[in-house]
């Protein structure tokens, strides 16, 4: 790292038709901050740019469907991210948006000067339009009937319901959702930037010379070069966008994808109107994106290619660390669906725990592969590892000084040292050099743990020194281990701060190395003094005498009801979703076509009754079977019907139904099943019993 004089750190710029959720920040922005602050802490000189991505189709959409303009949702959205960014702690140099008039001055230039110099090719294609509203439509904009599954809302580029990748040619019905019309095609002219002219330096860069690039993000990058690079349209026929800036453009926008990249350099000139350049354009500045897998290829390829072909000395990243996908309980996180845990609502419910999921979307981070998130496994790492081990160390240390020390860094002498401290001293630097390893390679994962274990190495040097025994007799011997303990302290303050900088900095005010307590949680240059990187490992920062201040638990225990709240809403839209999906299904479904046909006599063989049901329980070890007890106006009899997924016991008992009464006897898991319950069944699969419009007499002929 040493060639480089400054790091240029970027995280995606997040669209701004929604609220940011935790797969946004376990994928990006907070193993972007938990490297932001390493590196900061650590003196070197860092820039951490963000911002809203305030561009796009979907946004226009949005606004069309609330009601409201394309501005009017951005800002409301811009305002949400960055407050939700800003309360977890993300230590932004600048979170800007692309909706600014410096961001449209830069990206228009930017397309200008590549124009100029002849770096676009312009193509004129057949498009589709709308000839109603006069607008060309991406995509998106078209709908119609998914020829794989029927579904009558796909989208031209996309079915949501069976997932298929459509073209709106393959639509059945295609229709604009603007006025609903058929759309036609219509010729039109777009600028297309020729990847396949940058094909070869791109690979000799990444593929010769950035083999250390994680091997999702290589790999990736390598099936693109080998399937051949294709040139890229960068504008687009829409009203929402940076203006292409040419004669012969009207109501064409730059493709949001091109504009956005740019935004980087934007919200870079606007924080520093004088100095921007040195982090875009000097060969010892080191850019670094970090991004979530969709956005690979945009960051690895296009971007680059535009920042090659601009020319004017722009540097290209030295890596890319893309995270893959976080799941939630089990699901792919899903906006349309709700699918998520949105951090306004975490910042709700937990207020003032922010660390705790920073620390939990780490430890968990989706850095090789997808990922899960489950609230039992937030509250598990919460209690059983910041609680009982982080928290558990450094509130013994600190309150058996203030018992016995009134609050001072204990003194001792050097021969006073056992074996067993002197192998705890050794130990610590040994782990805050794999904390510091794993840092510097994006092993965040791996890095928490060793963070951790430096609190288990306090817990267990506690345990097997115990200190509350031997004060008794030894007063001094416990001067030892609690110095030694807090030294621990102060290591993992520091170590812990690139993840959970509230807690640190709460330790670190406890510890007396600060002085406010409410020290500034995002710094946005380097650190210095005690609390800087290169302390870490040191068993010497405690100085012998100082004060501390009175200690606070860290962390706090989490109970099952705040749990039980979580996965109780997480299954009420669940519930939710599963209703819509149905209601769909049944509203897209067609009636199953009629069976052969059937005589009188045939029909006439089968008895039909009405019944009332006594009682019912549920089938042991089954979760779809019903066994019921039945008056039928003959006899009582028992039913075992597959109907436990649609109705509970409680909903069945009294109710009237109709049976087949002389359906020849069936064992079912061992229970004797004489008849079965006439059951509607709904083209989604769902099972409604049939029950005479009024009560009847049981034992009624139905036919
Ligand atoms: N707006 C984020 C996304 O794909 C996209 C990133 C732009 S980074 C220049 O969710
Ligand atoms: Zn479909």
């Amino acid at each position: 790292m040493q060639q480089f004089k400054r790091h240029l750190i970027t995280a995606a710029l997040p669209y701004a038709n929604g609220s940011v959720h935790i797969g946004h920040l376990a994928g990006v922005y907070v193993p972007a901050d938990i490297y932001c602050r390493y590196l900061r802490m650590k003196g070197e000189d860092v820039l951490f740019v963000c911002g809203s991505d305030e561009h796009g189709v979907p946004i226009t959409f949005k606004a069309k469907d609330l009601g409201c303009s394309p501005q009017e949702i951005v800002d409301k959205y811009h305002a949400i991210i960055k407050d939700s960014f800003n309360r977890f702690g993300i230590s932004f140099n600048i979170y800007s948006r692309t909706s600014s008039e410096i961001h449209h001055q830069t990206a228009g230039e930017f397309f200008k000067k590549m124009y100029e110099e002849g770096k676009f090719i312009e193509r004129e294609s057949e498009q589709f339009y709308d000839p109603v509203a006069e607008v060309f439509l991406a995509d998106r904009y078209i709908m119609g009937t998914c020829p794989k599954c029927g579904n009558e809302s796909a989208y031209g580029d996309q079915c949501e319901k069976c997932g298929s990748t459509l073209s709106p040619e393959e639509l059945i019905n295609p229709h604009s959702r603007m006025s609903g019309e058929a759309p036609v095609k219509k010729m039109t002219k777009h600028w297309y930037l020729p990847l396949d002219k940058d094909e070869n330096w791109l690979k000799e860069w990444i593929l010769e010379n950035h083999k250390e690039w994680k091997t999702n993000v290589y790999g990736q990058c390598k099936s693109w070069l080998d399937g051949g690079l294709r040139p890229r349209a960068v504008t687009r026929d829409l009203d929402w966008g940076v203006p292409v800036p040419l004669e012969d453009a009207k109501g064409k926008v730059l493709y949001v994808w091109f504009d956005a990249p740019i935004g980087y350099i934007s919200n870079t000139k606007e924080l520093l109107p004088n100095d921007w350049e040195k982090w875009w354009k000097s060969s010892d500045t080191r850019l670094i994106h970090f991004i979530g897998k969709d956005n690979i290829v945009f960051h690895c390829i296009v971007f680059p290619s535009m920042l090659k072909n601009y020319g004017d000395g722009y540097i290209l990243p030295e890596n890319v660390p893309a995270n893959e996908f976080l799941n939630l309980e089990g699901d792919k996180i899903s906006t349309s669906r709700n699918w998520a845990i949105w951090l306004e609502e975490y910042l709700k419910d937990f207020e003032g725990q922010q660390d705790v999921l920073r620390y939990v979307l780490c430890a968990n981070a989706p850095e090789t592969k997808d990922n899960d998130f489950t609230w039992k496994d937030f509250q598990a790492r919460n209690n059983s590892e910041l609680v009982a081990i982080y928290g558990n160390f450094v509130n013994r240390a600190l309150v058996l000084t203030h018992k016995y020390f009134d609050g001072k860094v204990p003194a001792f002498r050097q021969e006073q040292l056992t074996p067993m401290d002197k192998e705890f001293i050794a130990s610590i630097p040994q782990i805050t050099k794999e904390v510091e390893d794993n840092l510097s390679h994006f092993k965040f994962r791996d890095a928490i743990k060793e963070a951790m274990n430096l609190a288990r190495l306090g817990n267990k040097y506690l345990t097997d020194t115990e200190p509350w025994k031997v004060y008794k007799t030894d007063p001094e011997r416990v001067a030892v281990i609690l110095n030694l303990s807090l030294q621990l302290c102060a290591n993992l303050a520091i170590a812990f701060e690139p993840f959970c900088p509230f807690s640190s900095k709460k330790l670190e005010y406890m510890l007396g190395l600060i002085e406010n307590k409410n020290n500034e949680v995002c710094p946005t240059s380097s650190a210095s003094g005690k609390i800087a990187w290169e302390n870490l490992g040191r068993v010497d920062m405690m100085e012998t005498g100082a004060t501390l201040n009175t200690p606070e638990l860290l962390f706090a225990k989490i109970e099952d009801d705040a749990i039980n709240a979580q996965t109780e809403r997480l299954a009420r839209i669940k519930k939710e979703n599963e209703e819509k999906a149905m209601q769909e299904a049944a509203a897209n479904a067609k009636a199953e076509p009629l069976k052969g046909e059937c005589t009188f006599e045939e029909f006439e063989k089968m008895d039909i009754r009405t019944a009332t049901v006594l009682e019912a329980v549920a089938v042991p070890k089954t979760d779809k079977l019903l066994k019921l007890t039945i008056d039928t106006g003959i006899d009582k009899r028992t039913i075992v019907s597959g109907i436990a997924q649609y109705y509970t016991p409680e909903e069945m008992v009294g109710k009237q139904i109709c049976i087949l009464a002389n359906l020849k006897p069936r064992v079912i898991r061992g229970i004797e099943s004489k008849g079965m319950i006439l059951m509607a069944k709904e083209p989604g699969g769902k099972m409604r019993f049939i029950t005479p419009a009024e009560v009847v007499s049981n034992g009624a002929q139905v036919g």
